[in-house]
């Protein structure tokens, strides 16, 4: 049976030292106790860092190891300089605040990327010993980003799921990385790669669109040779457990105690991890508007405010600390009285009963982030609500907004907003409040953390299915050898050959996309055997063509088959074309080019060609299709067609294609072998007109009629020259 491998930062398992004796603990982190259930449920194991440093168990790793495979834990150690540079550096320094819209907090430093690759590889080293063919290897969060690529390169064959747990930011801020390159193609090393919402979801397609240049239909990419899909997975919390805690009776006795330590003051509740993506000043400030505003509430309304300590290395955290230490102060100072402090604040981590009792009890949950991934707490309180009272207030700004929609969402940079919030809740009739709970309740259990998880694993296998269909097609094993004897076994071999995109890779100018010495000396001995006949057929004009092939014993056509040149012949045109309608066309697409920096025209005998490789990808795709609806209505009346190939629009006369000119060479004697390769939609029309028994190739797997796939222009002349080898001229 395949296991699942889960990968993150920590262990679900930390170690400690005290006084020189090892401690093994559960770590405090919500992935272990999310994943907890779903891990134990099946065979898994997992992969992370213990949480203790190198250099303290110098010695003892073994034991340390053992320990943890005991249960199923396979550790990454790391030294203290890593952890620093690593973790406290390259993830909290830069990453988290980054991908949190806090361009203004981040670090830039090489040493911190270093060290994030050199731990990236590490875990990459310990994935490729544990894992076993079949395994599904589930990678989690910001910290590993490298390592679906690393892990891809030593497994080529792994099922691989990623998950993000924080936002994914928009490109305009993803850009400002100065790695982000690698961590997208990082990223891409995965079969699915999951996010919380589907803005994350598409901010994260819109930077590879913009940075990789692949373009994505319904979440899909295809890279070379490997089908991605990136997808809104929203995490889910253990609803049961949360709902069942709010009823046991230690949880019971925990809200006896507290009610009798608050009287019968209303309750507005927050839990936050101390960061300052959790606008915890904001949440004060507005809570302060608000006592001023509200001088009725008085002694009668209690903020209970819980700051779990974390972080406290990253000097932010320091200031955080003091602001809000600064904050609390001032307005217990200003609104409290000898019995009464209107904010309870706790700075430290609550024991589980406590937190269940006091969201149980809370007549109000103000859940404040700037930016959050998702927000747990928010759909905690909701579970703990067993008789449905209680009101949610959340930040439209954290990932949970998106399936919380009863709660009353607010903007937090307006405290306005957060005061009218808290009028509307302390308001809102206690039918109103159970309404709103129990669909949210109702959503929360049905789609809870296993739930999440289960459908995770469900659509990367999903994925394989996508895979496999692109590998079925991939001219591979038996096919490729298929071709290459039944090459062998002709003697009158017809070979069409496309060339931009087929034999060479895009340039941004097409005058860049000359032909290397070493391909031009591989196409002279595939034309110089007389049992070739080669065809070079192109949609490039007719000089160009000639002058890069015009010595090769071949035939060329250009213009995508509106001229002709036989074997040592002269260029002819297939049919007496006219090219009058350029003046008619030309303003359109001058036009085009002066509103879309980076395209140009390109102007051949027969057509005009708008090529935009090099313009910003989404202005491009959408002037192509402003470009191709002009011209299309233009030339309605003309005898003229449209076309968009790749990264162009072209116009030319009509009945010419690549096709037909490819008919003159098929028809024109009983070959025993043809093959044909092309990339593009024009392409498309010579493998329509090919006899059935005819290879046929195409660069790239998007769809198409030909056969069979190849990933690149540098699988195609591999193919070419494992044909011609052995073969003597
Ligand atoms: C990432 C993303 C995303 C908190 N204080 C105490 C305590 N907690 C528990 C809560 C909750 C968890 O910690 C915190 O939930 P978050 O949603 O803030 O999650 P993080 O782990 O910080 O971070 C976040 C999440 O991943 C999941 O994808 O939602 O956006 O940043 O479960 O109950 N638990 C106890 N005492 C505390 O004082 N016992």
């Amino acid at each position: 049976m395949s296991r699942l491998l889960i990968v993150s930062n920590r262990l679900p398992l930390s170690v400690e030292k005290r006084r020189s004796r090892l401690y093994f603990e559960p770590s405090a982190g919500g992935l272990a106790t999310a994943l907890g259930a779903f891990y134990k449920s099946q065979p898994s194991v997992w992969i992370g860092w213990p949480g203790i440093e190198l250099e303290k168990i110098k010695g003892e790793e073994q034991d340390v190891e053992a320990r943890l495979l005991s249960e199923n834990c396979h550790p990454v150690f790391l030294s203290e300089q890593d952890v620093e540079d690593f973790y406290h550096g390259f993830c909290n320094k830069t990453i988290w605040p980054l991908f949190h819209y806090f361009s203004e907090y981040t670090v830039y430093d090489k040493d911190f990327w270093q060290a994030y690759e050199r731990v990236n590889e590490a875990f990459a080293d310990t994935i490729a010993e544990v894992a076993e063919p079949g395994d599904i290897i589930w990678i989690h969060d910001y910290h590993l980003m490298l390592l679906p690529k690393l892990v891809r390169d030593r497994l080529p064959e792994a099922t691989i799921g990623f998950f993000l747990h924080i936002p994914f930011p928009s490109f305009e801020v993803f850009r400002l990385l100065p790695w982000r390159r690698q961590i997208l193609n990082g990223l891409l090393g995965a079969n699915l790669i999951g996010f919380h919402t589907y803005d994350y979801v598409w901010h994260f397609l819109d930077s590879v669109h913009n940075l990789l240049g692949y373009e994505a239909t319904r979440g899909q990419l295809t890279t070379a040779d490997r089908a991605i899909k990136a997808d809104v997975v929203p995490i889910g919390i253990d609803y049961g457990r949360y709902a069942k805690a709010a009823k046991d009776s230690n949880v019971r006795a925990e809200v006896s105690k507290f009610r009798e330590m608050l009287g019968n003051c209303k309750i507005i509740l927050s839990i936050d991890r101390l960061d300052y993506t959790k606008g915890i000043p904001k949440r004060l400030e507005a809570f302060s508007i608000f006592l001023e505003e509200h001088p009725e509430y008085r002694e009668k309304l209690i903020l209970v405010m819980v700051v779990v300590p974390s972080r406290t290395k990253v000097e932010h955290y320091a200031q955080l600390k003091k602001q809000i230490d600064e904050l609390v102060g001032a307005i217990n100072g200003k609104y409290g009285s000898i019995g009464f402090t209107p904010i309870w604040y706790l700075y430290r981590p609550l024991p589980f009963d406590s937190l269940i009792a006091l969201y149980n009890m809370a007549d109000i949950a103000l859940v404040t982030p700037l930016r959050d991934g998702m927000n747990l707490i928010a759909k905690e309180y909701v579970a703990t609500k067993t008789n449905g009272r209680g009101v949610l207030i959340l930040s439209e700004t954290a990932g949970a907004a998106r399936e919380l929609g009863e709660a009353i969402t607010i903007n937090v940079n307006n405290p306005e907003d957060i005061v009218q919030a808290l009028e509307e809740a302390l308001a809102m009739p206690k039918r109103e409040q159970v309404e709103r709970n129990r669909i949210m309740q109702k959503r929360l259990q049905r789609y809870d953390v296993g739930r999440w998880a289960g459908e995770f694993i469900d659509r990367l296998l999903y994925t394989r299915t996508l895979q496999n269909e692109i590998e079925a097609r991939a001219l591979v094993s038996e096919a490729r050898t298929a071709l290459v004897s039944d090459f062998h076994k002709s003697q009158r071999r017809l070979l069409l050959l496309d060339y931009d995109g087929t034999l060479v890779s895009f340039s941004g100018k097409p005058g860049r996309a000359k032909p290397t010495g070493e391909l031009k000396g591989l196409l002279k001995k595939i034309a110089r055997n007389p049992k070739n006949e080669v065809v070079f057929i192109s949609g490039r004009d007719k000089d160009t063509i000639g002058k890069w092939f015009g010595s090769l014993n071949a035939g060329l056509v250009a213009e995508h088959g509106a001229w002709v040149k036989e074997k040592g012949g002269e260029w002819e045109m297939i049919e007496a074309l006219t090219s009058d309608w350029k003046g008619e066309v030309r303003p359109i697409v001058e036009r085009c080019v002066d509103r879309t920096p980076g395209s140009f025209i390109e102007e051949k005998g027969f057509s005009l060609a708008w090529h935009y490789r090099e313009t910003s990808p989404k202005l491009g795709d959408l002037r192509a299709r402003e470009l191709t609806n002009d011209l299309l209505n233009l030339t309605s009346n003309l005898n003229l067609q449209v076309l968009e190939g790749s990264k162009v629009v072209e116009v030319k006369n009509a009945g010419v294609n690549k096709g037909r000119a490819a008919l003159q060479w098929i028809s024109r004697q009983e070959w025993d072998f043809i093959l044909a390769v092309g990339d593009d939609l024009t392409d498309e029309d010579v493998f329509k007109v090919l006899p059935t028994t005819a290879w046929s190739i195409k660069v790239g797997f998007s769809a198409s009629a030909a056969k069979f796939n190849l990933g690149s222009p540098i699988e195609v002349t591999a193919l070419l020259k494992q044909m011609i080898k052995g073969e003597k001229v």
